[in-house]
């Protein structure tokens, strides 16, 4: 296992052995912590299950290019993605629709929430069950408002004060896992809200689109970009509404994106090996 022989810090969300020193002082300490199914940067917590990006519908406008990005830095590490469209008492609902309809196709589960309206939560308690979640988004978008409703009523007794002073305690602030009463965790802090296109190469991008996964491979062209080439299926697809133009085309640009960065990568060390 990892720990004692790597070095390797312990995180929220770990699964350890521990020896047990006083049973009743509940003192002890980590032998050895068992292999990370993943492992988040912002917060640093191992083995989540589940990220719940939150988006608003207003105030700020939702920035679907970001949730795409997050959506596939889900896919990269692993980790199930649920989507709130949140502060839906703000708008008319052919507003959230629109919304919904972007991603419809994409499988990810979608849950309208209003913290002020107290909508959706019912549906969002179903969701987090024997799993660990984190709230995910932009800035602003209403995560840390979900948090605290929550954190208010589902929250185990058992516990729960000691680890508020003890949280109270600690000067640097770290993620902390909170029993639900119903099963499962969530992270008491929100996670990252901005994202990085490293690790992810334009050619392997259509494989985190779970909307295009029935069309792999029946494209006329091996290794199609599902952008310009004829006979594209993913194409065909989009044209039929099978795949929503706005995730399609935001798949274009970051596909491009990507494209360009190796493409100057390339060039960059050609230049170098001709010196
Ligand atoms: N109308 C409305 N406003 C909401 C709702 N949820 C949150 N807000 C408001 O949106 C603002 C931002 O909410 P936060 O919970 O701080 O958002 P956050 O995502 O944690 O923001 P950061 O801490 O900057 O990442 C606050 O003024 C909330 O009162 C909602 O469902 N409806
Ligand atoms: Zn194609």
């Amino acid at each position: 296992g990892l720990f004692r022989k790597d070095e390797v810090v312990p995180l929220p969300g770990d699964r350890v052995y521990i020896s047990i020193v006083d049973f009743t002082k509940k003192v002890g300490f980590i032998e050895e912590i068992l292999p990370r199914q993943s492992q988040l940067v912002r917060p640093a917590v191992a083995n989540i299950d589940t990220v719940a990006l939150v988006v608003s519908v207003k105030a700020p406008a939702p920035d679907l290019m970001l949730l795409d990005k997050l959506l596939l830095s889900a896919e990269v590490n692993g980790i199930d993605a649920i989507i709130c469209i949140n502060k839906i008492d703000l708008v008319e609902a052919e507003e959230y629709n629109r919304i919904i309809d972007e991603y419809k196709e994409s499988g990810y589960n979608l849950i309208l929430l209003s913290s002020k309206a107290n909508v959706g939560f019912n549906t969002l308690k179903k969701a987090p069950k024997d799993r660990i979640t984190v709230f995910a988004g932009q800035s602003g978008v209403g995560k840390s408002t979900i948090l605290n409703k929550i954190m208010d009523s589902w929250i185990m007794e058992t516990g729960e004060v000691s680890s508020r002073i003890e949280r109270g305690k600690h000067t640097t602030r770290h993620a902390e896992l909170v029993e639900l009463k119903d099963g499962g965790y969530v992270v008491d802090t929100p996670g990252f809200s901005s994202f990085e296109l490293a690790g992810i190469s334009h050619t392997t991008l259509e494989t985190y689109y779970p909307e295009f996964s029935s069309y792999f491979g029946r494209c006329r062209f091996t290794g199609c970009s599902h952008i310009s080439e004829p006979d594209c299926c993913v194409k065909q697809a989009l044209t039929e509404g099978l795949i929503s133009a706005g995730r399609h085309k935001r798949y274009a640009e970051l596909y491009n994106l990507l494209k360009m960065q190796k493409d100057n990568e390339y060039r960059g060390k050609n230049r170098k090996g001709k010196d």
